[in-house]
């Protein structure tokens, strides 16, 4: 280990190796503190160069490798093992836009660019990079690739993987696969660069991006749909889609548990008696009326007895205030005490149906507990959260439930189809629901694209793959 250190040292410099203590802390443990673990060193390359002389190295010392973009993952995918023999990676150094396209609507990146930078680099050249995560003031893109993200507007633009255009990645004996190509259409053979995408930095080192930005929305309409009881979602939103010419951005779920998270008791964003759903529609011309359009379909709504208010925002503030509450619920969460998290996905048609059944499997387990549920039931994705009781132990309770509670509701979920993970990614604090849900012969397959791509196992041991020993698979 001396010797890689050392070797380490020669080709970053001494700020590309950081070895004490108090410099380290912070990139050992996860956002929510839930997993610790140990480093032999961080690493801080400043070029893909550098990342590929780190990768050489680690597979010539078989010195397991963590990437760690901006440390935001729910399931631990970037924090090292307890061994103290793995190395951190961190991509924060490699942060530069590269360039903007306008006319290819391409947008060039290393993978350490904070994802805000990079909305900020396409919105100067009048267009979007259309993902958009509450975390986007600190998660950088080689870290929403690894984990494929999703987020608020997947609904309309799809997920990170349907983004991505280019990518340069290490692999794990150093060599680099350049495909930083701009085409919307390639067909030439296995499209290579989307195995990265969602594998957590188990295959190889993304070091650079090309994504695909769009027209900058410009117009808005943003309604804050107070419920009734019982109201068919998947319904709605189909018709909400189908009147609005598909210019819906963002259906949002916020049930009244996780607003009075965040929501004063006497401000006038209210719940109704089903919770809220604040639906978005964005375009980028003013000849399409949208506020008009949403007054129209939230007419249609109101007709079919499914809102017991509707308030449309009629400035940016208002705007900002209903984006606000619906974002800031993790912390609010956090601000609680703290929450069991499971980030559920099932057909769009089947959320509704998963909400009533989960909620008797809650209620039959104890009637005590608290659920906050919200999320982008738009996307048939539910954070479906347990927040942790009064007086109880965080930890404690997280590890109870991930035992006795979430098989349940990772059942319920399965059974529609559905997936233990919709948008959060696999970690560490997964693996094990991985090798149980997976269809076995898909997990034979993703062990082999392992194997293939990192014979020696160097790109973040344990994370994703293979079980995990006495974890419990709980967010
Ligand atoms: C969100 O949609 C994030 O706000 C976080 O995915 C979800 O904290 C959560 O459970
Ligand atoms: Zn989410």
């Amino acid at each position: 280990m001396d010797g890689m250190i050392s070797e380490l040292r020669g080709s970053l410099g001494e700020a590309g190796v950081l070895l004490d203590a108090e410099r380290m802390e912070g990139y050992l443990v996860d956002q929510r503190d839930l997993v610790r673990g140990r480093a032999a060193a961080i690493l801080r390359p400043s070029s893909t160069e550098q990342v590929q002389a780190i990768m050489r190295l680690a597979s010539r010392y078989g010195v397991g490798i963590v990437p760690q973009a901006g440390n935001t993952s729910y399931c631990a995918g970037a924090t090292p093992d307890t061994s103290g023999r793995q190395m951190v990676l961190s991509l924060e150094r490699l942060n530069k836009v590269r360039s903007v396209d306008p006319l290819d609507a391409a947008l060039s990146v290393d993978s350490g660019v904070i994802l805000q930078h990079a909305q900020d680099a396409a919105d100067a050249a009048g267009l979007m990079l259309p993902i958009s995560l509450g975390s986007e003031g600190s998660c950088r893109i080689g870290g929403i690739i690894g984990t494929n993200a999703g987020g608020l507007s997947v609904l309309r633009y799809g997920m990170t993987r349907d983004l991505i255009l280019g990518l340069e990645v290490v692999l794990p004996d150093g060599s680099l696969v350049n495909d930083m190509k701009r085409l919307r259409k390639n067909n030439t053979g296995y499209d290579i660069k989307q195995n990265f995408v969602g594998a957590e930095g188990t295959l190889g080192i993304v070091t650079g991006a090309v994504l695909k930005m769009i027209p900058k929305p410009t117009h808005h309409a943003t309604a804050w749909v107070c419920l009734a009881e019982d109201v068919p979602l998947p319904e709605m939103l189909a018709l909400v889609r189908r009147e609005t010419g598909d210019l819906v951005s963002s259906f949002e779920l916020i049930t009244p548990r996780s607003l009075a998270l965040v929501a004063p008791p006497d401000g006038p964003l209210k719940s109704g008696s089903g919770g809220v759903v604040l639906v978005e529609l964005a375009c980028s011309s003013s000849r399409i009326p949208v506020v008009e359009v949403m007054e129209g379909v939230m007419g249609d709504v109101f007709e079919a007895g499914w809102a017991e208010d509707v308030m449309i925002a009629q400035s940016d503030a208002q705007r900002a205030d209903m984006w606000r509450l619906r974002e800031t619920i993790p912390e609010g969460e956090k601000h609680h005490g703290g929450s069991v998290k499971h980030d559920i996905s099932v057909p769009i048609g089947r959320t509704v149906e998963f909400l009533k059944v989960g909620g008797a499997a809650v209620a039959a387990y104890d009637p005590t507990l608290e659920l906050s549920v919200y999320g982008h039931i738009g996307d048939g994705n539910l954070h479906y959260n347990l927040l942790v009781p009064k007086g109880d132990d965080r930890l404690r309770f997280t590890d109870r439930i991930g035992r006795e509670l979430a098989p349940q509701l990772y059942d319920i979920a399965a059974g529609m189809g559905g997936s233990f993970s919709a948008e959060h990614g696999v970690g560490r604090l997964k693996r094990r629901l991985l090798q149980h849900y997976a269809d076995p012969n898909r997990y034979r397959v993703l062990r082999g694209l392992k194997g293939l791509f990192d014979p020696l196992d160097v790109m973040n041991p344990g994370a994703m793959v293979d079980p995990a020993t006495g974890l419990s698979g709980q967010e």
